[in-house]
């Protein structure tokens, strides 16, 4: 050390040192004034907080039930649908913060998602008809499960309006298959992992021509089908395998939610419909509209599907092809022990498999009640033949009082069910918005000491609320503990940003038995409209903190041996065919000057070549529409024509070090 910079620095310890003393005398004597020193000067602190906030008790319980100190992990993540931004949010509960938005489908451009070649071919699975589709209705998330229970591999999303299906994988949150549904083109009752992840099921919604060849509305009951579409997945591939999948062709009666049978009742799936009347609207030429011809009937149909069966079928040779597509025949269907429908209350919406797998819980949206099937009475009932009669289309109608356990009077709007650990259920009343908790009876009915199938408490939620998730809340061992209410409307819950309100998460304590649920907290959602989403346990993710190999392709999930490696770096030209490999670290990308000329074809290839957590680079040609997303590892490619002369400087688009401004190159065009 020279004595300059010595005579510098002395008396800036010294200041220090002084600066230490005083505290810790200041320290030793709050000790002294009571107990723990910091609970003195925090709590101190804190009575005024609370005072000047004007918090009350509960607020303060809400609270310090939610905060996470700085560096502390959550509990649990929810998998919540973004809705028609078409994308999954990952929050973390009990805090909810948001962790990510994972690129689903639609560009996001933080993650490259949509901006580099493979992602790109990725979005592109799921045109349709050969356009693309760059954004999706997303409603309905589904984890993996292994024996009826989240195993944490891969999640699934359904796009309403397009009729497909993503899957995700947990170990780098990011999507790797689009499916395209080719049978109809527009879904809802899905997505909803078997058991065992077999299969993803994906329901319709709006009946169609299979395959949406052209057939006028006048013929809507010869023509017009509705599906259930059983996509099997490959768990060691990751992938979806639509030449072993199929669907059922079911009636025109507009299928909504569906959800997966398990223990009990492992093998079947129940989807309810909306639109029984098969009404086709036509309020222009003074027909009843939608809203008043599907709403006319008492009574829509539960869809009751032996999909093991349905699965035989098929493999034996009963399905036809539709768009190359296989789908078993209503009729064979209806024959031979597939499809069998019960009557379900008006309009019904939420579908929901109690954890034993042993009852199925319906929402009538124009009734005030749930109503509570018995698999067991539904399993004799058909081995009977308890039926009512046949619907127009053939399918038997089992007795409605056979199969019926409970009718649960809950308040109104009921929408979606889910479970506790404890034999309680919750149920959204979207008209009344507000979260029942109410109680199970059966083999249920020993967990808790109210009596069974009674409404126990309603907690008001903000505003209009439309689906819950429960901690665990769909699988055969839910957690409880907490409650996501996911509101449609927030009114007036947050500062005003124009007339586009946000939504409304908000996280309910249910930890507590009785009629103790309390509101803890409101999260507004800033993109729309979040619909379904399901929590897990957060140590059953087993994420990457970093790719596992340099040159990793994100896509295959294996390393490429031809990706750019650090000292490997290259320019190669033949003709006018271009191609590049570069690297990318701390802050620097090789080559850092680029030359080619109008006409050329380039294939550019980058490398993250780093191995420290969290060391991205981000990669843009700007006027190209290119931005990767390298994550350490990572290697991805983009392609382009250069169709004129110019200057372009490429450049790192995320803050990775002091000289990230410098991490910077030049791609010149000659011509
Ligand atoms: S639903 S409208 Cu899940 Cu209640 Cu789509
Ligand atoms: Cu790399 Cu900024």
């Amino acid at each position: 050390m020279s004595s300059t910079l010595r005579r510098k620095l002395v008396p800036v310890a010294l200041s220090i040192i002084a600066l230490l003393v005083a505290a810790g005398a200041w320290l030793i004597g709050c000790r002294s004034t009571g107990g723990n020193a910091t609970a003195t000067i925090v709590s101190g602190d804190a009575d005024s907080v609370i005072a000047a906030r004007g918090l009350t008790p509960a607020d303060v319980y809400a609270a310090v039930k939610t905060y996470q100190p700085s560096g502390k992990k959550d509990e649990y993540v929810l998998f919540a649908s973004g809705g028609h931004s078409g994308q999954v949010l990952a929050v973390g509960v009990p805090s909810m913060r948001l962790l990510k938005l994972i690129g689903v489908f639609t560009p996001e451009p933080w993650q490259g998602w949509g901006f580099s070649r493979d992602t790109r071919r990725v979005l592109d699975e799921g045109d349709v008809d050969g356009k693309s589709i760059h954004w999706g209705d997303t409603h309905h998330p589904a984890l993996s499960e292994t024996a009826g229970d989240y195993d944490g591999q891969f999640l699934f999303i359904n796009d309403k309006a397009q009729a497909r299906v993503a899957v995700i994988d947990l170990r780098d949150f990011e999507t790797k298959q689009l499916v395209k549904n080719p049978i109809a083109m527009s879904d809802h009752g899905g997505s909803v992992a078997t058991p065992n992840t077999d299969y993803v099921i994906e329901g319709g919604q709006y009946a169609g021509p299979l395959g949406w060849r052209y057939a006028s509305l006048e013929q809507y009951q010869q023509q017009y089908r509705g599906m259930v579409t059983f996509w099997k997945f490959d768990r060691k591939a990751g992938r979806i395998v639509p030449a072993e999948s199929f669907s059922i062709e079911v009636p025109p009666y507009w299928q909504d939610i569906c959800d997966a049978g398990k223990k009990v009742s492992d093998g079947w799936a129940f989807c309810n419909s909306i639109n029984t009347e098969m009404a086709t609207g036509g309020i222009e030429q003074g027909k009843p509209p939608f809203e008043a011809g599907v709403s006319k009937r008492d009574m829509d149909y539960l869809h009751v599907i032996d999909w093991r069966k349905a699965a035989q079928l098929v493999a034996a040779g009963r399905a036809r092809t539709v768009n190359g597509f296989r789908v078993l025949p209503l009729d064979v269907a209806a024959k031979e022990g597939v499809l069998w429908f019960v009557p379900e209350p008006k309009s019904p919406h939420g579908v929901d498999v109690t954890p034993g797998g042993d009852f199925i819980v319906v929402s009538g949206k124009l009734d005030p009640h749930v109503t509570v099937y018995s698999f067991a009475k539904l399993q004799q009932a058909i081995a009977a033949h308890r039926y009512s009669g046949k619907d127009v289309f053939g399918v038997p109608v089992v007795d409605f009082d056979a199969a019926m356990e409970k009718q649960v009077e809950l308040g109104l709007g009921p929408l979606h069910t889910q479970f506790g650990p404890d034999g309680y259920a919750y149920t959204s009343l979207f008209l009344d918005s507000a979260v029942a908790r109410w109680t199970l009876g059966g083999p249920y009915a020993s967990l808790h000491p109210e009596a069974p199938w009674t409404l126990v408490q309603k907690v008001p939620v903000q505003y209009n609320i439309g689906h819950l998730s429960v901690a665990e809340g769909d699988t055969v061992s839910p957690d409880g503990g907490y409650l996501v209410a996911m509101n449609k409307w927030s009114v007036d819950r947050f500062l005003t940003v124009g007339p586009l309100h946000p939504q409304n998460f908000q996280l309910v304590d249910i930890s507590g038995k009785g009629p103790s649920m309390q509101v803890l907290y409101d999260m507004p959602i800033g993109i729309g409209e979040p619909h379904y989403a399901q929590m897990i346990k957060a140590d059953k993710l087993k994420a990457w903190e970093i790719y596992p190999q340099i040159g990793w392709d994100a896509r295959t999930m294996t390393a490429d041996a031809t990706a750019p490696q650090a000292g490997k770096e290259r320019f190669v030209r033949n003709g006018n065919q271009v191609e590049i490999w570069m690297t990318a670290t701390r802050s620097h990308f090789t080559p850092e000057h680029i030359q080619i000329k109008k006409g050329d074809h380039v294939v550019w290839h980058v490398t993250n070549v780093e191995t420290a957590k969290d060391a991205t680079h981000g990669f843009t040609l700007p006027g190209f529409d290119v931005n990767l997303s390298l994550e350490p590892g990572e290697t991805e490619t983009f392609e382009f024509l250069a169709e004129k002369g110019g200057t372009y400087t490429y450049y790192c688009t995320e803050f990775c070090s002091a000289l990230h401004l410098e991490m910077v190159g030049y791609m010149t065009v000659q011509g």
